[in-house]
Formats: C-alpha cells, structure tokens, sequence
C-alpha cells in the first residue's frame, strides 16, 4: 500500500481533528434549504458551501471536508476551486462516491447503495480535480425481528469493499460508512446486535476484496434507540454500548473512526463522542466525526440564506467544530456551549 494512504487517513482524524460532511446532493441540500425557506439554485448551493469552508480557522478542527459531484467542480465567487480552496486552508478534500442507496430487488422495502459500473474511471477524474479520499454510505434499516434482511447487510458490505478497493487502487483513501439507521421503534440493544452484524459483514467483505485496513477509515452510526418510540437511553449508555461495539468488531490496523451523527441534535451528538471518549481502557484508533447535519444545521439556520450573514453561519460553525474536536479528545465540556456568542454579536 502506498505510505500516502493511511496518512491521508491519520490526517483526517489525528489530534481531535474530525470531517466536515458536506457532500449532500442537490435533491437533500434543497431540502434542507426549504426549512429556512432558502431558494435552492446551483449558486446558492455554492455561496453555502463557500460560507462553510471560509469559516476563519476551520482547518484547525476538519482535516477533511466531503464534496460531491457539484461542489468539486464549482469555484468561489473568487474563481477558486473549492478543493484548492481547501488544500490552501489545511483542509483535505474529499469526495462522495456512491451514486445514492436504490430498492434492493426482491427485498421487502431495503436498499442497496449503487455507483461500482464505471467508479474506477470517476475515481481517477475524482483525483485529478483534486480529491484525496473518498466516501460511499451503505444505509440499513431496522424494522423489529423482520429488517434487516442478510441479503441487504451482504449486499451493502459487498459494495462498500469493491468500492474501498477501488479508491485504494487509484490512490484514494476510502471512507466506509455503514450507516444503521435511527429511523424505528428498536431498542438500544437491538440497535447494537444489528450493528454487530453488519460491521462484521463488513470487515468480512473487506479482506475477501483485499482491502487493506490501514488505509480506510471507518464512519459508523453510534449505538441509539430508535427515535420513533425506541425509549429512552443515557448519553453513558450509548457510549458504553458504542464502544464496545467497535472493539468486538474494528481491526487495531484501521487508522480512525469518524462517527456520522445520523439525526440527533447537534448538542447530543457532541454529548455522545465526548462521553465514549472519555470511557476507561485502551482502544486502538482516535474515535472522531465525520457530522453532515450536526455541524452544519446551527449555521445553516445562522446563515438563513443571507449574504450579510455569512459572518454568523461561519461563527456557528466553527463552534460545532471547536466542541467536536474537543469531544474528540474526551474534552468537550457543555459549558462550551453557553459562551457560544449570539448571533447578532458575531462578526460580520
Ligand atoms: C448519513 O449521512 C451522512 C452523514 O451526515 P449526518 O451526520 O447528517 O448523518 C452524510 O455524509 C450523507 O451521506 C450526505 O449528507 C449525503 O446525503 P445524500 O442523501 O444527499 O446522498
């Protein structure tokens, strides 16, 4: 394996730093953008991401942001190109590689995430425009003693090895993400024995593809209760379950974990990395994030679409980010939030 690979993968994660996921499709960032009543053009999308990734700072925190398709071909209102924006800001850029989860024949409902035909020739364009790593997310559901099926962790695994293999061998490190879905009525217990399976699928499929561990890096979901009536569960409770999920199941050799935070609440999901970090013994990788929404909602809704507010949305970044990097480490203390400034305080 080339050195650079699992360097490219220590880089994302060392130090408490953690990956900016910022690689939603137009359809989700459209979405996302009517909350707050956002019009969602190509331009907009590209004066959010540029408010985002000018935060003043922000590579102290993101070794690594996660583009898709649109944004790594876009350039700033300053004609740079987004992933040279970043390399000048100490940020790695990366790029979503899987071409989105599609209904998994003869399944009861499940997915299976597409974008192997044809992924060696984007992977070397990818690298051309500038990617150093790579991201493909695998989505499974758990729906009582019926879902998931094993077809569906099999076939999900299946794809997130031949993808990982392939960025390997075009020089890519890859981000695998088997992401257990909070969406359900399953409890904290269920949620770790779903998640148990598929991470051993996973790590199954990866050495029969010859993917070396060392240059990957692995974004799992966190052990939760499922929100739609799963109970309740302690942020130590998660941790503990969490963490001991990773340890049955993570080879020493992989170079980090990267949590996507999957829905919770920003304040939460911070609450959570801090609280496994902070649980006694030995584990071998840095468990860090890889947030989408828990990072950037408070500055999507501080940003609200606004030119002159670019100041308040690159605030509020930066402060998910200070607080997760610390959490990171096992540092995050919830008195961080509480001297978050205002708004209206904030530099414009
Ligand atoms: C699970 O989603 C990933 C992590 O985001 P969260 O921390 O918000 O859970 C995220 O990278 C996701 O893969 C992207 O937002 C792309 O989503 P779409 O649906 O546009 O492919």
């Amino acid at each position: 394996m080339p050195e650079s690979l699992s360097a490219i993968a220590q880089a994302l994660v060392t130090d408490g730093k953690g990956v900016l996921a910022a690689d939603e499709t137009p359809g989700t960032l459209t979405r996302r953008f009517e909350q707050y009543g956002i019009a969602s053009t190509p331009d907009t999308r590209r004066a959010y991401r540029e408010m985002l990734f000018s935060a003043p700072g922000l590579g102290q925190w993101i070794g690594g942001v996660i583009l898709q398709d649109e944004t790594i071909r876009q350039t700033t209102s300053q004609d740079i190109p987004f992933a040279d924006l970043l390399a000048e800001r100490g940020m790695l850029p990366g790029i979503k590689v899987d071409l989105g989860a599609k209904p998994l024949a003869g399944s009861d409902g499940e997915t299976v995430t597409e974008g192997l035909d044809g992924l060696r020739e984007r992977l070397a364009e990818y690298r051309t425009l500038g990617a150093r790593f790579t991201k493909w997310r695998a989505v499974i559901r758990i729906d009582g003693q019926r879902l998931p099926s094993w077809s569906c962790m099999h076939a999900n695994a299946h794809a997130l090895a031949r993808y990982a293999a392939l960025a390997q061998e075009q020089g890519l490190a890859p981000i695998v993400e088997p992401e257990v879905l909070m969406d359900g009525a399953h409890s904290l217990a269920e949620c770790e024995a779903v998640t148990n399976r598929m991470l051993w699928e996973v790590f199954t499929a990866l050495v029969a593809e010859h993917v070396l561990p060392e240059g990957i890096l692995l974004k799992p979901s966190m052990i939760l209760p499922g929100g739609d009536g799963g109970g309740q569960a302690s942020v130590e409770d998660v941790a503990k379950a969490t963490l001991q999920c990773l340890l049955h199941n993570v080879p020493a050799a992989v170079p980090g974990i990267a949590f996507l935070s999957g829905g919770q609440s920003a304040n939460l999901a911070t609450a959570h990395l801090d609280a496994i970090n902070r649980l006694p013994g030995i584990r071998p990788w840095p468990i860090s994030f890889s947030f989408g929404r828990a990072l950037q909602d408070p500055a999507l809704q501080a940003w609200a679409g606004k030119q002159e507010r670019a100041g308040d949305g690159a605030r509020a970044l930066i402060h998910r980010a200070r607080c997760n990097a610390a959490a990171a480490i096992g540092a995050y203390d919830p008195t961080m939030e509480e001297a978050a400034p205002e708004p209206a305080l904030l530099d414009r």
